[in-house]
């Protein structure tokens, strides 16, 4: 008899010792995230978004692209906000008062460029309006990688794991001129086609030069509470005919609310847990665990 292995689903929960590494490391990276055939349908569609933008004259000076709020671009993108090889990670490490505020494509094609200093923790204003010694984590943020970013060099993103628990990062050129001194511990994370890797939004992250031969093409998706505004401004058009004929958990994650009380789990009757899709998916799923706050 051969055993057999089922696909998976999205709602595997995630390994306690993943939601370890990610408190721990501020990043992980999820492997063979995307199937080939996926990853190669999902290359097309950013190739398409590329030629589209370039047509529009919206390249940028380097010929790449940062294109927020793209999940509208193609029939086939919603299905990455339940991807079931990475959609574990995501309510896993979040809960299920989630929707994604912001995400963005980039196509970043061979640069030769002098060094820069990129290194910052998402969220602007998060940093600055909330005093805490340790920030909170507000978004996971997963990236998908459609082409090869498994040498160094090749444009990967840098990361200080641990980082994230740090409201400073020592380093940063006081003026145009000084040195750029990469700061201590920084690595490259290595991605082959198809994988993915999330982290954390308080991780000290960078860009960096892609000084390969090949063109870099990424995919990112960032996961926020429900409670807080949508970064993008066209995260999805809720009036639109695509928008409707989407699945309720496909609606609440890409931002939806019958009332705004719902953002934050109210109503005047008292909470509405329940109508939450994703709550109520990992209810009947048997997924909902009281010894984490996030997924009661
Ligand atoms: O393009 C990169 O490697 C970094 C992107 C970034 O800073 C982000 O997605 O928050
Ligand atoms: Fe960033």
């Amino acid at each position: 008899m051969t055993a057999t292995v089922s696909a998976p689903t999205g709602f595997e929960p995630l390994d306690p010792a993943i939601r370890e590494q990610y408190d721990r490391d501020g990043f992980v990276v999820i492997p063979n995230a995307l199937p080939e055939e996926d990853r190669a349908y999902f290359e097309d569609a950013v190739d398409r978004i590329y030629g589209e933008e370039e047509a529009a004259g919206e390249l940028r000076p380097d010929r790449s692209i940062h294109v927020m709020g793209w999940m509208h671009k193609d029939p086939r993108f919603v299905e990455l906000l339940t991807w079931p090889q990475t959609f574990p990670y995501i309510w896993g490490t979040m809960g299920w008062n989630i929707y994604t505020h912001h995400n963005h494509i980039d196509v970043n094609p061979p640069k030769d460029e002098p060094p820069f200093w990129n290194w910052h923790q998402d969220g602007y204003r998060q940093n600055s309006d909330i005093d805490m010694d340790v920030r909170p984590m507000f978004m996971t943020k997963i990236c998908y990688a459609l082409t090869d970013l498994s040498e160094p060099g090749y444009g990967n993103t840098k990361v200080i794991p641990g980082s994230h628990k740090n409201n400073t990062l020592a380093g940063r050129p006081e003026k145009e001129g000084d040195p750029i001194i990469e700061p201590e511990g920084a690595v490259e994370v290595l991605l082959n086609p198809g994988d993915a890797f999330i982290f954390d939004r308080r991780l000290w992250h960078s860009r960096s030069m892609n000084k390969s031969e090949r063109i870099r093409k990424l995919m990112f998706i960032g996961y926020t509470y429900r409670w807080i505004r949508p970064l993008d401004e066209a995260v999805a058009d809720q009036s639109s005919e695509w928008f409707k004929g989407l699945s309720p958990l496909h609606q609440q994650l890409l931002g939806y609310g019958p009332d705004h009380a719902s953002f934050w789990g109210i109503k005047q009757s008292g909470w509405i847990d329940d109508e939450i899709p994703l709550r109520a998916e990992l209810k009947s799923r048997g997924l909902l665990d009281r010894t984490i706050p996030f997924l009661r």
